[in-house]
């Protein structure tokens, strides 16, 4: 498999990165997709500090291999959540739905790599001035908040704007996507909705046999009017959101009814009246398979077609 710059920045045999999903991403995950040659990533989410350092230590009995965590900057507890990735010295974090530019120089003084998502070329930019490492670019295929522009469009468009490595994410999840990701000029994938249905994610089995059952059409996007809109399989709290967005419900009435939502899905496995975030690939996924497995398939998908395209 070819190697990229992003297995040299970040230590790791294959240039595929799991996406760090809140309540999905779990130390067993994490650990499972670095064992195998990719870097695993705990999805903090809306967790406190004590819970993330838990979660690096877990990770830590089952790997000694590079990982990373995620830190969504809009939960409360950002701040000890950083304080945490300091203190344990995890090695790469990403970031979601925000601005990191703050926490740059900490994090860089003890060498940990910062490589934030985005969903534009201007965040991109601003970004690498910053001084971050690397960039996943995400497009809007994407499960969770997401932005607007697609990968197809968004990829090629941070590529020519910055000259950090960008990683392509959203609508990827097999050999196919990977190499298409090359061919837009990315140094690797980042992985989320093919990885809720790996063997080591701890979410419930209901919403791994949803995504199984999913078809291309399932997801729809909630939350366009309130500035934070996240997709998800079609359910009835979806239906909700659609009639409250068509009379125009307050922003505050959305966004109560979506407090709790994620955790009441991925862990509660309530599939109908939570919030199943999850990418327009769900189509794609047939097998829930370990995390070696899927990485391995991904490899041998993507060296196959490279082989036969020639490239
Ligand atoms: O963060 C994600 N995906 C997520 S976070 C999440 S947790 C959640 N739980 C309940 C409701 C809503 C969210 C679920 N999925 N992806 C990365 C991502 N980041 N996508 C888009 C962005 C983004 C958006 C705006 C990053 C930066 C940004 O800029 C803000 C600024 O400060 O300029």
């Amino acid at each position: 498999m070819k190697k990229t710059v992003i297995c040299d920045l970040l230590g790791i045999k294959y240039p595929i990165i799991q996406g760090g999903m809140a309540w999905v991403s779990t130390a067993s995950l994490a650990a499972a997709v670095s064992e195998a040659g990719g870097l695993g990533i705990i999805g903090s989410g809306h967790n406190d500090g004590k819970w993330v350092r838990e979660q690096v230590k877990r990770a830590r009995e089952i790997t000694a291999k590079p990982f990373g965590v995620n830190v969504m900057m809009m939960s409360p507890f950002v701040e000890e959540v950083m304080q945490v990735i300091l203190e344990e010295r995890v090695p790469v974090i990403t970031t979601g739905a925000g601005n990191p530019a703050k926490y740059i120089p900490q994090l860089k003084e003890i060498g940990t790599k910062v490589i934030p998502v985005i969903p534009s070329v201007a965040l991109a930019q601003r970004l690498e001035k910053a001084g971050v490492d690397a960039v996943v670019a995400e497009g809007t295929e994407s499960g969770g908040h997401i932005g607007e522009l697609t990968t197809m469009t968004l990829v090629p468009q941070v590529v020519d704007a910055v000259k950090i490595p960008v990683i392509a994410a959203g609508g990827i999840a097999d050999g196919r996507g990977l190499v298409a990701a090359f061919a837009l000029g990315a140094a690797g994938v980042q992985i989320g909705t093919r990885f809720m249905c790996a063997q080591e994610c701890e979410i419930h089995d209901n919403v791994k046999q949803m995504v199984l059952k999913a078809k291309d059409r399932d997801t729809a996007v909630s939350g366009r009017t309130t500035g934070h809109p996240i997709r998800c399989l079609k359910n009835k709290l979806t239906k909700l959101y659609d009639e409250m967005e068509r009379r125009c419900a307050p922003i505050e009435e959305m966004e109560e009814l979506g407090a709790g939502k994620l955790r009441a899905a991925m862990i509660d496995g309530n599939i109908e009246t939570g919030t199943v975030a999850c990418g327009q690939i769900a189509g794609l996924i047939k097998e829930i398979k370990t995390a070696e497995e899927i990485i391995n398939e991904i490899v041998a998908g993507a060296r196959s077609l490279m082989t036969t395209l020639e490239v």
